[in-house]
């Protein structure tokens, strides 16, 4: 039994308001759109992140995959980062299931991908190539150690993509990470996007779900995407009820997550052969540089103390903050770190 979960914000539990909302949603058929409470959350999120409809689907995935199905052809092409979870960690559904080609650039490590390196990645219109029709920005970047992506620069790579003819995505499924950390309202982050998929069940707590959000005509053509892939759900106001407990309630604190990875960060930075990551928002990546443990060892040791944290490669760990963290286990990891390192 872990009793301090670091694994990922995705282990978050539901709220008690969230349970109660749940218990007391009004309900209908979504695919006959009439499920009131899933309409209230798509309208919720679409003002929220500036857009004009939203759509429930049921994770970070499915969002993805149906918005870049929704905006090209089979044959076409998305340029995405090296690093991004939509190239590493999401089996290129794109690729089996809408015959569409990842076009990779590299992710710098602030998450970010240069200007000029999407510029070049744009093809040609040539009968050799396939067509250039999306770049897929990651806000925060997961693998970039919960990096942020500024509103200033959101909208240079949307001006660059729209002056070339293609359209924008932002995985955002912790964009509001992204928003708190840097102070600014969420909109300043999607403005230039022509879609962005946001999850409900990381650090907002909700139990399932992400919502997809675009102009109508977008919308209209990602909910048949949803249907074809068997994400047509129904009475799914039981969800969506949580979710919208997690936008009206759950965005503010997560200023508290990042305070407790900034703490997480500190203590690790002051342990023996431990070399924290900088960090941003609510994840802190740490190197593991002991004569006695990998990254394997040390994530197994502390798992035999209750805790939880990912290895990611022979030496490096991920440690996420969230909802079911609190400051003392914060303190309480470090004090468990301590005497297996000091030993
Ligand atoms: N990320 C999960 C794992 O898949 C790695 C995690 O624990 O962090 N985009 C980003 C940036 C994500 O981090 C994730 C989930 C997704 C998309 C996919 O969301 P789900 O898990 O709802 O399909």
């Amino acid at each position: 039994m872990l009793r301090i979960d670091l694994r990922s914000d995705t282990v978050t539990q539901p709220t008690p308001e969230m349970r109660e909302a749940m218990a007391r949603a009004r309900v209908g058929d979504d695919v006959f759109g009439e499920d009131p409470t899933v309409n209230e959350l798509e309208a919720l999120a679409a003002s929220m992140l500036g857009k004009e409809a939203g759509l429930l689907v049921t994770s970070g995935t499915q969002g993805n995959l149906v918005s870049l199905m929704a905006h090209c052809n089979r044959g076409d092409e998305v340029i995405m980062g090296h690093d991004s979870h939509t190239y590493n960690y999401e089996q290129l559904g794109a690729a089996v299931l809408g015959g569409i080609g990842p076009r990779v650039v590299p992710n710098q490590p602030d998450g970010t991908m240069r200007l000029a390196d999407i510029e070049a990645a744009i093809m040609p219109d040539n009968v050799h190539f396939g067509i250039s029709r999306v770049v897929s920005l990651e806000n925060t970047h997961n693998r970039c150690g919960g990096a942020y992506l500024t509103p200033e620069y959101t909208d240079a790579v949307a001006d660059l993509a729209h002056a070339h003819g293609l359209k924008l995505h932002i995985d955002g499924a912790r964009i509001f990470n992204a928003a708190v950390a840097q102070g600014v309202d969420v909109k300043a982050l999607t403005r230039g996007a022509d879609s962005v998929t946001f999850c409900l069940s990381k650090g907002l707590s909700a139990p399932v779900g992400s919502v997809v959000v675009g102009s109508a005509s977008f919308i209209k053509r990602a909910r048949r995407v949803r249907k074809v892939l068997g994400g047509g759900m129904r009475q799914a106001g039981v969800i969506a009820a949580a979710g919208i407990v997690a936008l009206t309630q759950m965005v503010d604190r997560l200023a508290e997550d990042h305070a407790h990875a900034r703490r997480l960060a500190q203590g690790l930075a002051a342990l023996p052969g431990i070399e924290p990551e900088p960090v941003h928002t609510n994840i802190v990546y740490f190197r593991v540089r002991h004569p006695f443990y990998t990254a394997q060892t040390l994530q197994e040791a502390l798992q035999k103390q209750g805790v939880g944290v990912l290895a990611l490669g022979a030496d490096r760990i991920r440690a996420v903050t969230h909802y079911g963290i609190t400051a003392a286990d914060i303190e309480d990891t470090l004090a468990i770190l301590q005497g297996l390192l000091c030993k």
